[in-house]
């Protein structure tokens, strides 16, 4: 038995107006009753630190560079540094990266007990658009403020088992998952900005919305026999509601845990990376049952090709 205590520390909304200390006070909370419940890791989410700004459309440089870190850990956020490593906490949580070049990516960052950062992920798949779009009842920027991120699906050893990273839209996409499924990982760790409402279409409900992105998690999970863990940003951002859901998915793809508001919220669930293995050695033995031979397509073409 290897067992990981994890907790995913769902946020409530964070307005545009709210400084990024308040923040961090409220990730301090969070982080204090996680440490009383016994956690080894907790998971905050995308973009953690500020309010899910690609939806606002800004042309000004400066205007957008505020939203982002220019290191990490920096000033605001020290204080969480702090206190995982006196608790002895593993840490996950995004954030928007400008780096020393300039560059703009959509990260989450994973840290050993001792809070060094051991693990950097940037987002892939952005979701979205590049330019303003009056066809949509409100805007999602990512295209236009984030590149694609650089570093592919990178896995870490922490805690004793193989941790990897996704960041919201990226759970869509099932090749996410097995880049990560293939370097053995036994944690998926993920933070998610997901609007309540589509913007393209009024009539998908927050029901179907909350049933994708738990059939993708569940999906993902058990396909790759591994633990995942879900956390929502939540609630309204200056009128902008987001979904909650957040969720700890076993290797089965059975919810063991999830939260029940919108609100800051941590869901506790003791995993064992062990429970890995029965799916990794039978029907998702990659090695003995993948025919790589016919997946060609999934790396030498993007969009769909249909026949005449
Ligand atoms: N943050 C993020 O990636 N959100 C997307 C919304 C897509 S709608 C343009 C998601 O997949 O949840």
């Amino acid at each position: 038995m290897r067992e990981i205590v994890i907790g995913g520390a769902q946020m409530g909304p964070i307005q545009k107006a709210d400084p990024r200390a308040a923040v961090v006070e409220r990730m301090l909370v969070l982080l204090d009753q996680a440490a009383k419940a016994g956690c080894d890791v907790v998971v905050f989410p995308e973009l953690a630190l500020t309010t899910f700004f690609p939806r606002w459309y800004m042309e000004d440089d400066a205007e957008r560079d505020a939203w982002f870190e220019t290191e990490m850990p920096n000033d605001a956020t020290r204080p969480l540094f702090d206190r995982a490593r006196e608790h002895g906490i593993a840490v996950s949580f995004g954030y928007a990266e400008r780096t020393p070049d300039g560059r703009h990516f959509n990260t989450q960052i994973l840290t050993d007990r001792t809070a060094r950062i051991i693990g950097k992920y940037r987002k892939v798949h952005l979701p979205g658009h590049s330019e303003w779009d009056p066809d949509r009842a409100f805007q999602h920027l990512e295209k236009r403020y984030f590149e694609p991120g650089d570093l592919g699906f990178p896995v870490w050893r922490n805690l004793g088992a193989v941790m990897g990273m996704m960041i919201c839209n990226d759970r869509r996409w099932p090749e996410a998952w097995r880049e990560l499924g293939l370097q053995g990982v036994e944690l998926v760790l993920f933070g998610y900005n997901t609007p309540s409402v589509n913007s393209q279409n009024a009539r998908e409900g927050l029901a179907e919305r909350l049933y994708h992105h738990e059939l993708v998690v569940t999906a993902g999970a058990y396909q790759n026999a591994t633990w995942a863990v879900a956390v929502a940003k939540a609630g309204e951002e200056d009128g902008h509601p987001l979904m909650g859901g957040s969720l700890i998915v076993d290797p089965d793809g059975m919810v063991v845990a999830r939260t029940t508001g919108e609100g800051d919220e941590l869901m506790v669930h003791a995993c064992d990376m062990d429970a890995t293995q029965f799916g990794k050695t039978t029907i998702f033995d990659f090695a003995r049952h993948r025919r790589v031979e016919h997946y060609g397509r999934i790396t030498s073409q993007t969009g769909v090709v249909a026949p005449e």
